[in-house]
């Protein structure tokens, strides 16, 4: 496979003014004829004659420029590239293809999911359905007719607004829509089915009335007032904080069990996968309602920072992704409690892109290269892009980050653009130099600040000594330093928060402040202090980045107690919790438990005065995947155990607190998803799931009761979660059975109850994986199932994973070999935790390798497969 670099980025040499498409539907195929407006694009200085079109896996029906029929030998079609020679400046050009939407397995372009037909265009989508310069700064008009048998596809759906529909022979009809709007190829979408359709409505700040409409399958007709009322509420927000407005008439989302993302923000018609946008109180956990919340937010946010303002190239994923996942995270921390958001965010950073970033696939946030494009739908582009997005808001403050992004909507309105022109909005609009900021854009790797501190009794001077370095990454050695905003604050003996006087004779200053790190080594004195200091640092997590100072287990404990800032409090716990973990491994069965770990958590169960949804999240200790992610060359079975046996060693000694909390947290009165409720739920979940993992008999009978008497989703699954975790056999055995016979017609709850199995230790074993696997409820070509079996044996289920015997490797490189004919982009993912081999201690390492060598021997690998394999091996 070929890479592709940014570097040699063209402008088009022609550009597409209006696409007429026509679509014909049938159960063996469908026939696509397009009519292009092109012209030569008066940017390029290109001299470029001949016209290319991208197609993928297409069959070129006919041709025809400005009306003339051209034959074979009049174009050349190879490969993925259509290209007619010697066209005229301005030509229409008429292009009819034929595919097979029912055989396809890649869920790429045109397919069909449950009997209807969908589409999915982002990135390269497009040229599977017909021959197109399908790139983003490609912009046309589109009218859309689409036709089908009427009584099998009564719903036919295109983008933008319906202008005309009718009936056809033998018993066909259709429908016509139009696009006002400019767009790239990616974000054209198509929907045929039997749908059930869901109304409702929006005015908005300007006083228009928008018809938002959900199309379902009928059996999911009760699953949708939680994703239109998410989607009121993003477009509320949008309006009031960004200021901006809906524009179409229309705003459609559609729900469909097959597909490869989470969603997609297609213009006025949103395609979504079934498990991110429908819930009911009876099949949806606290945490789906939530992640629902905040993926209809962000897709819907799209619709300026994606659609309206695009990406020049694909180089520039981050200017869309990472920025509106930032907008989706300030909407859910405005909707729910901003401190968990943040744990919750910097979580998933800290273990998953900080891994991401010091593996053989790490990249920058704008990468310099790729083979295929759908590798970098990751962390990186989204979660680090987010971060970076947050810090230009933190070093700008609130309100000149407004000006920025009113500045860049309004300059980039229409265009595809690149990350620069955001950044260069940013400085415009608030006389910053984000000069050295760039470079978060540009180094991949994630920065370590090694923070050391003295204090001077006499002087009364506290310094902060603080250097950076940034790791290499594949292809980037000697990184310079970055512009990283570093908040902190000071504590005194009695937990107070004091000011920090940068010279001394500074009045008044502040209790919290944020320092500009820019150099290699820096050093910062604060006046004016007592008695040494407990320093809180690098509060909200105000940059991406390791921290490394010497913490003492006293000041953890006192800055769990008594930091102000929650986010450092929950830091300071999971700290504290890593400390004493890593302090046992390899230590035996035997070692005893810090004291101090015991109390803090018993002064966390016990006070009720604390705000209950911090606590929820304080009880968690550090994952598994975060403690590996920690350790240099770990040994999974010996991290497992240390882990274990505090889990253990706490549920013993706290049972009575955590009988006492579960107990205070049971809820009556009708279910709600309020940050306060859920955090009860969580707690008396999690307390439940301790107790239970210690095989409590009280908390069994607990569980057993919660899990028939249960209302909603989040406590049968916290009990049935439990129990699994649990070493009784036969509840274990009949609640899942139960589970299965409660919910077998309902595929996303079928989904969740693969994935409790899968990803523990007692009931994911690999002969019980290859077991789910004979399931009838499995399928192959399903993605949520893959993920809810493989996907959460290899993420989540560890010791069973990381087996010594390499079972698990060898299984998943299996796996990977057999989806990698039928879906290359869920191949791809699946294939990720073998590529960290070289991390590993050598008793998992070398068969981590081995395991990867084995897919890259495969025929016919994927350019997606081959892409990631290859880069890990080399
Ligand atoms: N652009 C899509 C998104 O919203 C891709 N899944 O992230
Ligand atoms: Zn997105």
């Amino acid at each position: 496979p070929q890479t592709i670099y940014l570097k040699d980025y063209k402008v088009p040499a022609f550009v597409v003014d209006h696409v007429d498409l026509r679509f014909e539907l049938f159960e063996d195929g469908a026939r696509v004829h397009s009519l292009l407006n092109v012209r030569r694009n008066p940017e390029s200085d290109s001299t470029e004659k001949n016209l290319e079109l991208d197609g993928d896996s297409l069959t070129l029906e006919s041709i025809q420029l400005d009306g003339r029929t051209l034959d074979e030998g009049d174009y050349d079609n190879r490969g993925e590239k259509l290209i007619v020679p010697a066209v005229p400046d301005q030509f229409e050009l008429a292009v009819v293809t034929w595919l097979e939407p029912q055989n396809n397995t890649r869920l790429e372009g045109l397919y069909k999911s449950s009997g209807m037909f969908c589409t999915q265009c982002e990135a390269q989508g497009f040229r599977c359905i017909t021959y197109f310069p399908d790139r983003p700064d490609v912009m046309a008009r589109f009218r859309t007719r689409v036709e089908a048998d009427k009584a099998a596809y009564p719903v036919l759906l295109s983008n933008g607004n319906d202008v005309e529909k009718g009936d056809l022979e033998n018993g066909r009809h259709y429908v016509t829509w139009e696009d006002p709007f400019p767009k790239p190829s990616y974000l054209f979408a198509l929907v045929a089915g039997d749908l059930v359709e869901k109304r409702d409505s929006f005015r908005t700040m300007s006083g228009r009335d928008i018809d938002l409409r959900m199309y379902i399958e009928p059996r999911n007709a009760e699953k949708c007032d939680h994703a239109l009322d998410s989607l009121k509420r993003a477009m509320r927000w949008d309006e009031e904080v960004y200021g901006r407005e809906y524009d179409l008439d229309i705003f459609m989302i559609v729900a469909v069990d097959d597909f490869n993302m989470g969603a997609m923000e297609n213009k006025g018609l949103n395609i979504f996968n079934s498990s991110c946008v429908l819930a009911s109180q009876e099949t949806a956990t606290d945490m789906a309602f939530q992640r629902i919340e905040s993926i209809v937010a962000h897709e819907y946010f799209h619709n300026w920072s994606g659609n309206r303002v695009t990406c020049r190239d694909w180089f520039q994923l981050s200017l869309k992704e990472g920025f509106t996942v930032f907008r989706d995270s300030q909407f859910s921390s405005d909707m729910g409690s901003p401190t968990v958001k943040r744990i919750e965010d910097a979580a998933m950073l800290r273990t998953a892109q900080f891994a991401e970033d010091a593996g053989p696939m790490a990249h920058p946030v704008r990468p310099e290269s790729y083979m295929e494009i759908t590798n970098f739908y990751t962390l990186t582009i989204y979660e680090k892009g987010c971060e970076v997005v947050g810090m230009i808001r933190t070093l700008l403050g609130d309100e000149m980050f407004r000006k920025g992004s009113d500045l860049y909507f309004e300059r980039h309105d229409g265009q595809a653009v690149t990350t620069d022109d955001f950044v260069r909005a940013m400085e415009d609009a608030s006389g910053r130099d984000l000069t050295q900021f760039r470079l978060w854009y540009e180094q991949a790797g994630t920065p370590e600040l090694t923070i050391r501190d003295d204090f001077d009794q006499s002087s009364g001077v506290y310094r902060l000594s603080i250097s950076q370095t940034i790791p290499d990454t594949p292809g980037q050695t000697n990184k310079k330093p970055q512009h990283i905003p570093f908040a902190l604050g000071l504590l005194g003996a009695g937990g107070e928060p004091l000011p920090l006087t940068l010279t001394a004779d500074e009045q008044d200053a502040p209790k919290e402040r944020v320092l500009e790190l820019t150099e290699a080594e820096q050093s910062f004195e604060f006046h004016g202090l007592d008695e040494r200091p407990v320093p809180s640092l690098l509060r909200h997590f105000s940059a991406p980045v390791r921290v490394d100072y010497p913490w003492t287990r006293e000041q953890l404990t006192f800055l769990m107690s008594n930091d102000v800032d929650g986010f450092n409090r929950w830091d300071a716990g999971q700290r504290l919790a890593i400390d004493v973990i890593r302090s046992l491994i390899g230590q035996g069965d035997s070692a005893p438990v810090d004291p101090g770990l015991i109390a803090a958590y018993r002064g966390l169960l016990a006070d009720d005065s604390l705000d209950q949804a911090l606590v929820a999240k304080m009880l968690q200790l550090p994952t598994e995947a975060y403690l590996i992610e920690l350790a240099e060359k770990p040994e999974v079975q010996a991290i497992h155990q240390a882990r274990e046996r505090v889990l253990s060693t706490l549920a013993n000694e706290l049972r009575d607190d955590l009988m006492a909390c579960y107990h205070r947290n049971t809820l009556s009165g009708v279910y709600e998803v309020t940050p306060e409720s859920v955090a009860r739920r969580s707690l008396r979940n999690t307390a439940l799931a301790w107790l239970l993992h210690v095989n409590d008999d009280e908390a069994r009978s607990l569980a057993l009761a919660q899990y028939a008497d249960a209302d909603n989703m989040t406590d049968r699954m916290g009990a049935l979660r439990a129990l699994v975790g649990s070493d009784f056999e036969e509840d274990r055995e009949a609640t899942l059975d139960d589970f299965y016979q409660r919910f077998q017609k309902d595929p996303q709850v079928v989904e969740q109850w693969f994935s409790v199995q899968a990803a523990s230790g007692r009931t994911g074993s690999l002969p019980q994986i290859q077991q789910l696997m004979q399931h009838p409820a499995f399928d192959w070509k399903n993605p949520n199932k893959i993920r809810s079996v493989i996907g959460a044996f290899a993420g989540q289920n560890l010791p069973a994973f990381h087996a010594e015997d390499g079972s698990g490797y060898r299984f998943l490189s299996e796996q990977v070999c057999r989806l990698d004919d039928s879906n290359p982009q869920i191949a791809a993912r699946l294939v990720s935790p073998l590529t960290r081999w070289r991390k590993f201690a050598p008793v998992h390492g070398d068969q981590m390798k081995a395991a990867l060598e084995k897919v890259s021997q495969k025929s016919g690998l994927s350019r997606d497969v081959y892409e990631v394999v290859h880069k890990s091996l080399a």
